[in-house]
C-alpha cells in the first residue's frame, strides 16, 4: 500500500497546486486591492477559491453578490453582533439575507466585494471573525446549544470551543499552520446528554465520559460526509478531561492530519481517508507522539443517553427562574428586520445573548418567569413559532439552487411548501425530521434524517428533470447511526404523494378529516 505522505510527495491534484503557489489566506492583505477594483478585474483563482480562507465566497449564480461566511463558536452571539450582521444584509436590499447553517453558524448573502474591507472593520470592532471558514480549513466549531443554561448537561463548552478556535485561527487573525489541511475539517464538543451537534459526523468530537470517576471526554474521529462516501466517526480509544488538554489534542490531530493526509484525490483526502491507510493504532500513536504525552485510553462508554431535543418552545433553565425559548426559523432564513428584531428581543427580554442550532433555528436564553409571558405575545413569534406543525418543526435544508452552483435541485423553498402541505393534509403524531440537500455533497445531512432527501437528476416521460434519491433510518442522539438509500431517482414533481405514503405507512400519519367528513386532499 502507497503511504499517505509517499502519495503526497508524488501527485498533487489541482487544488493542492493553487495552495503550494500562494496561500489561501495571502489574499488578506490584497482586500483593499480587490475592492478598489472590482471583482471582474481579480485573478480567478482569488476570486473563486482564494477568498474563501476569509470567508468570502464568490457565489457564479449570483455574480458580484458574494456570501459571507462567519465563525460562530458554540453557536453564541450577542444581540449587539446580530444588530452588526443585520446592518451588513440590509444595505443590500432584496438581494441581502442570512441563513442560519447546520453548522450552528451564520452566513450573509448579498455581499459586494467592495465593501469587505469595511465589513471586516466592523466585524472585527464587534469581535466576529469570518476567517477560515471555507475551503481547506476547519469550520465553525459546534457545541451544545444550550451549553451553561442546561440543567442536565455534564460540561460547559463554550470556553473550550473559543479556545479551540482561537488556537486554529490564532485569535481571528488567521493562522498559516492550518490553513493548508488537504481538506475541509470539522470538530464538535458535545456537553450534554442528547448528542446535538451530531458527534458522529464529525472529523473529531468529544462527547461527555466518566473516566475512574473523572468527568471528561471520549475522543471519536474521522466521521464526514461527502459525494463518494459517507462515513461515522470512529473511537479514538482515548479520555481527555475538559481542559487545555482538548485544545492539545485537536492541534495534534491537525498537525498528524496536515503532515501525512493524503492529497492526491479530492475524493479521498479527508481524515478517515488516512486513519484507513495507516489503521487507527498506528493513527492514535502519530497524535500521541505530537501530544508529547500519553493519551489515557477511552472511558469505557460515554454519557450519551438521551434522545435529541430540538429545544423548540420555552424551556426552564439550570439558572431558576430564567428560560430560553427555541425559535423555529423557517429553513433558516434570516431577513435584515427579522435579525434587528432578534437582537431586539434578545436584550428587551434575555441578556442580549442568542444561540444557534444545527437544526437552523435560534434561541433567545435567560429569559426571567416574569418577562416570559410578554415575550411569548412579540409580533416575531408568529414568524419564528414555538409551536410549528411537526414537519415545519423538524425541516432542516441546505441552500440549494438558489445561491449554490453545486445544487442539482432547489431546495430550501421547496422543502417548506412540501412539509407545510403535508401538514396541513395529515395528523402526524411523531416528530419526523426530514432533511433536503441539493446535491451529494450532503450539506443538509440527509443521512442523519429520519427521510432525507438528496437532489439529483432522473428522467420521466423521456425529459430530464429534477429528482432526489430518499434516505431512511437515520438516527440522532443516543446510538446514532446514519441512514441509507432506499428509493433512487424520484422526481420532484412525485416526491410529496411519496412522502405522504411514507408517513402514513411508517410513521402513524392519518389523513386529517375536514369539518363536512371528508379526508384533506393528497
Ligand atoms: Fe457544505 C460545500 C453550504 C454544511 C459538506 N457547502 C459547500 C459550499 C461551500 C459549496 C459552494 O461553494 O457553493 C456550499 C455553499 C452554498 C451557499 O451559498 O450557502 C455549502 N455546507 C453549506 C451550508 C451553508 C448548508 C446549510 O444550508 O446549512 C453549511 C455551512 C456550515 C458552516 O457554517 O460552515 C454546510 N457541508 C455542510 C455539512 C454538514 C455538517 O458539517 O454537519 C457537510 C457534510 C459533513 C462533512 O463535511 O463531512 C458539508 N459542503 C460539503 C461538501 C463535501 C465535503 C467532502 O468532503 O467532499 C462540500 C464540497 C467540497 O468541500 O468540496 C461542501
Ligand atoms: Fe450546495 Fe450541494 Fe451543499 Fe446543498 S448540498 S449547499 S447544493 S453543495
Amino acid at each position: 500500500m502507497v503511504s499517505a505522505s509517499a502519495e503526497n510527495k508524488t501527485k498533487l491534484n489541482k487544488f493542492e497546486k493553487f495552495k503550494a503557489e500562494k496561500d489561501g489566506l495571502a489574499v488578506k492583505d490584497e482586500l483593499e486591492k480587490f475592492a478598489a477594483m472590482g471583482w471582474e478585474a481579480v485573478d480567478e483563482t482569488d476570486l473563486t477559491q482564494r477568498l474563501k480562507w476569509l470567508g468570502v465566497f464568490f457565489r457564479p449564480v449570483t455574480p458580484g453578490k458574494f456570501m459571507l461566511r462567519m465563525r460562530m463558536p458554540n453557536g453564541v452571539l450577542s444581540g449587539h453582533k446580530m444588530r452588526v450582521l443585520a446592518e451588513i444584509v440590509r444595505r443590500y436590499g432584496d438581494d441581502g439575507s442570512a441563513d442560519v447553517t447546520t453548522r450552528q453558524n451564520i452566513q450573509l448573502r448579498g455581499v459586494r466585494l467592495e465593501d469587505v474591507p469595511d465589513i471586516f472593520e466592523r466585524l472585527e470592532q464587534a469581535g466576529m471573525t469570518s476567517v477560515q471558514s471555507g475551503m481547506d480549513n476547519v469550520r465553525n466549531i459546534t457545541g451544545s446549544p444550550v451549553a451553561g443554561i442546561d440543567a442536565h448537561e455534564l460540561i460547559d463548552t463554550q470556553g473550550l470551543v473559543i479556545k479551540v478556535q482561537d488556537m486554529i485561527t490564532a485569535n481571528g487573525e488567521g493562522n498559516a499552520a492550518f490553513t493548508n489541511l488537504p481538506r475541509k475539517f470539522n470538530i464538535a464538543i458535545e456537553g450534554g446528554r442528547d448528542n446535538s451537534v451530531h458527534a458522529e459526523i464529525n472529523d473529531i468530537a468529544f462527547v461527555p465520559a466518566y473516566k475512574e470517576g473523572e468527568l471528561g471526554f471520549n475522543v471519536l474521529v474521522g466521521g464526514f460526509f461527502s459525494a463518494t462516501r459517507c462515513a461515522a466517526a470512529i473511537p479514538l480509544n482515548a479520555w481527555v478531561p475538559p481542559t487545555d488538554d482538548v485544545v492539545d489534542l485537536c492541534r495534534s490531530i491537525l498537525n498528524v492530519y496536515r503532515d501525512n493526509g493524503p492529497r492526491a484525490n479530492r475524493q479521498k483526502s479527508r481524515l478517515m481517508w488516512l486513519i484507513d491507510s495507516w489503521g487507527l493504532e498506528k493513527f492514535r500513536a502519530e497524535v500521541e507522539k505530537d501530544y508529547g504525552k500519553p493519551l489515557a485510553t477511552a472511558a469505557e462508554h460515554d454519557e450519551i443517553d438521551w434522545e435529541k431535543r430540538d429545544h423548540i418552545g420555552a424551556h426552564a433553565q439550570k439558572q431558576p427562574g430564567l428560560n430560553y425559548v427555541g425559535l423555529h426559523v423557517p429553513v433558516g432564513r434570516l431577513q435584515a428586520d427579522q435579525m434587528f428584531d432578534l437582537a431586539r428581543l434578545a436584550e428587551v427580554y434575555g441578556s442580549g445573548e442568542i444561540r444557534l442550532t444545527v437544526e437552523q433555528n435560534i434561541i433567545i436564553p435567560n429569559i426571567p418567569d416574569s418577562r416570559l409571558e410578554a415575550f411569548l405575545a412579540e409580533p416575531l413569534l408568529a414568524q419564528f413559532s414555538i409551536t410549528p406543525e411537526p414537519l415545519v418543526r423538524s425541516l432542516v435544508s441546505c441552500t440549494g439552487a438558489r445561491f449554490c452552483n453545486f445544487a442539482l435541485i432547489e431546495t430550501k423553498q421547496r422543502a417548506l411548501a412540501m412539509a407545510q402541505e403535508l401538514d396541513a393534509e395529515l395528523e402526524i403524531p411523531q416528530t419526523v425530521r426530514i432533511h433536503w440537500t441539493g446535491c451529494p455533497n450532503s450539506c443538509g445531512q440527509p443521512q442523519v434524517a429520519d427521510i432525507g432527501l438528496l437532489g439529483t437528476k432522473a428522467r420521466k416521460d423521456g425529459k430530464a428533470v429534477e429528482a432526489a434519491d430518499v434516505y431512511t433510518g437515520g438516527k440522532v442522539g443516543k446510538d446514532a447511526h446514519l441512514g441509507s438509500r432506499s428509493m433512487k431517482g424520484v422526481p420532484c414533481e412525485d416526491l410529496k404523494a411519496v412522502l405522504r405514503t411514507m408517513l402514513i405507512e411508517h410513521f402513524g400519519a392519518r389523513p386529517k378529516v375536514a369539518q363536512n367528513g371528508s379526508t384533506a386532499a393528497s
